[in-house]
């Protein structure tokens, strides 16, 4: 069977059981729907065909940003480095506000003053890849979506502010609903789970559904497991492994790992621009479960590593 309408093949499932051993079986015996759900090609999303990876390049313009804070800040600077990054990426994904563990919270005047001019130079110069803006905030995304952006990206998955899901389903726009435990502030503070990888699916179910009743249609909706939001190093490393479970949910997967704490905790790389290689094994282990989008910071590196990955398993030119 096809995963997902994808690049990726099975002949068994593995039954997640939070009450029992984890156990193999073959497709003849999981259930229609389920079926249906881990096989149906996923429609495209804001105009990209999902038939095999695609890349979310990140652009913060942000003083505080965990990895790139500081860099992008002047218009110059962020408009260079999306003009660059759109050489490589299917998608430019730019924040004005840090959410990294312990970020403070910044004001909607300040978050929209930092993306919506960027977006608005970027469209003025004729650039045309998909542009999302990673905000949890309905004032900033609906100045980005005047200004040309596609696509909403929530890290808190419509929950911060009960304004941003009525607009992404008023304006028609895809949206991304990444999975977070707690508010950046205090995430990171002994982070709790009875099962890492079953209570992200189900609270990303339930958000699929939430987001449903507000009228955003399923077909443009991505989940995000949402790596190191609320999560040890070990939690992520679980839910990396069993990426492909999401696919259950029926939506294209979206995975942001790239130069994150974990990947400096495993790859034994203290400081976050040095962990572009173990970034890239991540995005490609997620490619290797059928993963749709990879958010990273190193657009061309990782494109590199994709081409190569693809070439090799054979995928079609
Ligand atoms: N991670 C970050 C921000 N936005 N969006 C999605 N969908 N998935 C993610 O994993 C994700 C995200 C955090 O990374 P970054 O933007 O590099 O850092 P900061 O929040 O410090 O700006």
């Amino acid at each position: 069977m096809t995963l997902a309408g994808g690049w990726c093949w099975f002949d068994r499932v593995e039954v997640l059981d939070r009450n029992a051993a984890p156990r193999l079986v073959p497709v003849a015996e999981v259930p229609g729907e389920v079926l249906a759900r881990l096989t149906a090609p996923r429609p495209d999303f804001a105009g990209l065909r999902l038939d095999r990876p695609r890349l979310m390049g990140i652009l913060n313009v942000t003083p505080d940003s965990f990895s790139d804070g500081g860099k992008f800040l002047s218009a110059d600077h962020a408009l260079t480095q999306a003009r660059e990054m759109a050489k490589a990426a299917d998608i430019i994904d730019i924040g004005g506000e840090s959410t990294r563990p312990g970020a403070v919270d910044v004001s909607v005047e300040e978050e929209t003053r930092r993306t919506a001019p960027v977006i608005a130079a970027l469209r003025a110069g004729g650039l045309q890849t998909v542009i999302s803006i990673d905000t949890r905030k309905s004032a900033v995304a609906e100045a980005a979506l005047r200004a040309g952006a596609d696509v909403v990206n929530d890290v808190s998955a419509l929950g911060f502010d009960a304004d941003l899901g009525p607009l992404v389903a008023r304006e028609g726009v895809p949206v991304v609903l990444m999975h977070a435990q707690g508010a950046p502030a205090t995430m990171q503070d002994n982070p709790r789970y009875s099962d890492v990888l079953l209570d992200v699916y189900d609270a990303l179910e339930a958000k699929v559904a939430a987001a449903e009743a507000l009228g955003i249609a399923r077909s443009r909706i991505a989940v995000d497991p949402g790596i190191g939001f609320g999560k040890t190093a070990e939690h992520n490393l679980a839910l990396v492994r069993g990426l492909s479970l999401f696919h259950g949910l029926g939506c294209p997967i979206l995975l942001g790992a790239s130069r994150k704490r974990f990947i400096g905790t495993y790859g034994q790389a203290e400081a976050p621009d040095a962990r572009m290689p173990g970034s890239v094994a991540v995005a490609l282990a997620g490619a290797a479960q059928g993963v749709q989008m990879v958010r990273v910071h190193d657009a061309a590196e990782t494109r590199q590593a994709l081409r190569l990955w693809w070439a090799v398993n054979g995928g079609a030119a």
